[in-house]
């Protein structure tokens, strides 16, 4: 019988568990045992998680992870047994508009940057030496195929997530003979609060590119993230690309002259 690992002794520390793959992903490894420690901006969604999970499986802190100082304070200050983290889950992240570049909003790629680069850097720097001194653990990022194909309006969005794909290459190097494993999650069409959050609000842009079609949901990733930290602690998978079956790359885009 294969061995996997026993997630009862996961304790997992998910950025963005207030919704989609970071709320999924804490109730799988509740489910199977497992400690986390849940983090978000809204408060009132990670209580409310807090009490459908329970106390003792999982902790909960407001935390904007643009934030440094309060991350460095809030990680800093995890109580046990939650201070025991073997497992980080830089998941926080967000896309804003789909203009083209010349036309889209400044702000909104600062905030992805700040979000989706700073955010996640920090949190991985900040959890990573806890994770070596304790023996080992494993760092889950979540990239998307936006960084690794391109599509109109993706500009800063996709960048933010190469961006992402290389610093989990990078940290694999950097961890050699430290036991602490690394994946990149890239999934594509997925239905969450993304959409909803990229077209600020308006539910008829947001609902559109699930139209007619079957996406995939955050239990789908959540799933796959779990599968990925529960093998057994000499494989490492480096990345994990899911598209929803409906979803495929298209052509290269070739503009010609009348
Ligand atoms: P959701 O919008 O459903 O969830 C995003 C989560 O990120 C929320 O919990 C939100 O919490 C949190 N978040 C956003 N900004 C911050 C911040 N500044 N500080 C702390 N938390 C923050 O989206 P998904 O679950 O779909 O997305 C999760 C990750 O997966 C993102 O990195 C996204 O880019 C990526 N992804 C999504 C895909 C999709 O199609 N859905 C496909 C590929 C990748 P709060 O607002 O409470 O702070
Ligand atoms: C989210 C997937 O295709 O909207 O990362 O960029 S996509």
């Amino acid at each position: 019988m294969y061995q996997l690992l026993d997630p009862s002794r996961f304790v997992v520390f998910i950025t963005g568990a207030t919704s989609g793959f970071g709320e999924a992903a804490a109730r799988r490894y509740v489910a199977a045992g497992g400690k986390v420690i849940a983090t978000g901006r809204r408060e009132d969604r990670l209580k409310k998680l807090q009490a459908e999970l329970g106390p003792d499986n999982c902790h909960v802190i407001a935390l904007d992870v643009q934030d440094r100082a309060a991350m460095e304070k809030a990680i800093a200050e995890l109580p046990a047994p939650f201070d025991a983290v073997n497992i980080v889950l830089a998941n926080a992240g967000l896309a804003l508009g789909l203009q083209p570049a010349a036309e889209a909003n400044l702000d909104d790629w600062q905030t992805m940057i700040d979000t989706n680069v700073s955010g996640l850097v920090y949190t991985v720097r900040l959890l990573l030496p806890g994770l070596i001194a304790r023996g080992g653990g494993h760092v889950v990022t979540l990239g998307s195929v936006a960084g690794e194909y391109a599509y109109p309006g993706g500009s800063v969005y996709g960048a933010t997530k190469a961006f992402v794909k290389q610093f989990a290459l990078n940290l694999r190097s950097d961890l050699q003979g430290k036991k602490v494993r690394v994946t990149n999650i890239e999934p594509g069409l997925t239905e969450t609060e993304f959409s909803l959050v990229r077209f600020k609000g308006d539910e008829s842009k947001a609902s559109a590119p699930y139209s007619k079609t079957q996406a995939m949901n955050a239990d789908d990733i959540a799933e796959s993230i779990f599968w990925a930290t529960t093998l057994p602690a000499h494989v490492n998978v480096n990345k994990i690309e899911l598209m929803a079956t409906t979803q495929a790359i298209g052509a290269f885009d070739i503009y010609r002259e009348d």
